[in-house]
């Protein structure tokens, strides 16, 4: 039998996820929105389901506002939410977005009890960290999607900058999905080259600098909304890994028990997803500059979550 994936927000990164899972069929899809957007969604699962002959996927798609018809979803990825308007920060969103994500997550909890969530709406840290409260899931099935994006963009930027193969660039950022994420030169390598070699620190700056401001740089050329393609395969990385148990290592915003000194908080750190779902978060020895910046990136997410204010249902 097919897995089954259900997708709460089918907006524009929902929409990208419905293409995505599908083309690489990692099972049937279900496109959930609000009421008013009923229509919508089931117009995008038709045109999904019209794309196959082309698009040479077996996948059934559908589009719904019934939470009964996500029941027994093996995935949920939420995106459910509103996106930034250019001068936004992520947390500007917050408010209105604990309230969506706080309804999903108890939806999630009644319909599909056991599926892996990856939440992807922002404010991310904060949100995930909702989700997880209200849904009282274990935290290996709640994971947040940034660090994978974040990093994409790291390396995108450096092979841009170096002029190679994105896929010989191989590095991790870490902590908050927001300015004071902290991405890793000491760590970064291209081809097997440390990255410090390549390249001057000024350069390297630079390129951390546009990374940590690389969603806002996207915000102001779209004039509305947020980044959707970057933000979709990103996530279904993530499902991927799940789904296939492939056990893929990669940074995405996990809940932390004391490792990298952070209790009770997701941050984007290093963990392996496989069929157990979050499996394992990986420590990595870091210098006592990259700890401080850790710290701070923390203390932000700290911060956020602070204002949340969730009743925890589990
Ligand atoms: P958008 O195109 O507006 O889609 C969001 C969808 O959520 C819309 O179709 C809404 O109707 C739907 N929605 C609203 N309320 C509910 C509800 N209660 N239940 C179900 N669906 C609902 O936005 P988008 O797809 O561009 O972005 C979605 C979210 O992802 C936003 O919060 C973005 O800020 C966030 N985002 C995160 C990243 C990360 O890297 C973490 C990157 C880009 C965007």
């Amino acid at each position: 039998m097919r897995k089954k994936i259900a997708l709460i927000g089918g907006g524009q990164i929902g929409q990208i996820l419905a293409m995505l899972a599908a083309q690489r069929e990692l099972g049937d899809i279900v496109i959930f929105d609000i009421p008013q957007l009923e229509n919508p969604v089931k117009g995008k699962a038709l045109d999904l389901t019209e794309m196959a002959p082309c698009g040479d996927y077996d996948a059934k798609v559908t589009g719904t506002s019934d939470y009964k018809d996500i029941a027994g979803a093996d995935v949920v990825i939420v995106t459910a939410g509103l996106p930034r308007k250019p001068g936004m920060s992520r947390e500007d969103l917050l408010a209105v977005n604990i309230k969506i994500i706080s309804e999903v997550a108890r939806n999630v909890k009644q319909q599909a009890p056991n599926a892996f969530c990856v939440i992807v709406t922002n404010p991310l840290d904060a949100m995930v960290y909702v989700f997880q409260k209200v849904s009282g899931f274990p935290k290996s099935k709640v994971v947040g999607m940034a660090g994978v994006l974040d990093t994409a963009r790291w390396r995108a930027f450096i092979a841009l900058e170096l002029g190679v193969s994105v896929e010989d660039v191989a590095g991790t950022v870490l902590g908050g999905h927001g300015p004071t994420m902290v991405p890793l030169p000491r760590l970064t390598t291209v081809g097997g080259v440390p990255l410090t070699d390549l390249l001057d620190k000024p350069a390297i700056e630079r390129i951390v600098d546009r990374t940590k401001e690389a969603g806002t740089e996207i915000v102001k050329l779209l004039g509305t909304g947020s980044a959707f393609f970057s933000p979709a395969w990103s996530a279904i990385i993530m499902a991927e890994s799940y789904l296939k148990d492939k056990k893929r290592v990669v940074a995405c915003a996990a809940l932390c028990e004391g490792e990298y000194g952070v209790k009770g908080l997701f941050i984007g750190v290093p963990a392996r997803i496989g069929a157990g779902g979050m499996e394992k978060i990986y420590e990595i020895s870091l210098n006592d500059g990259e700890k401080a910046m850790l710290s701070k990136t923390a203390d932000a997410v700290r911060q956020t979550v602070a204002e949340c204010k969730v009743e925890a249902t589990a």
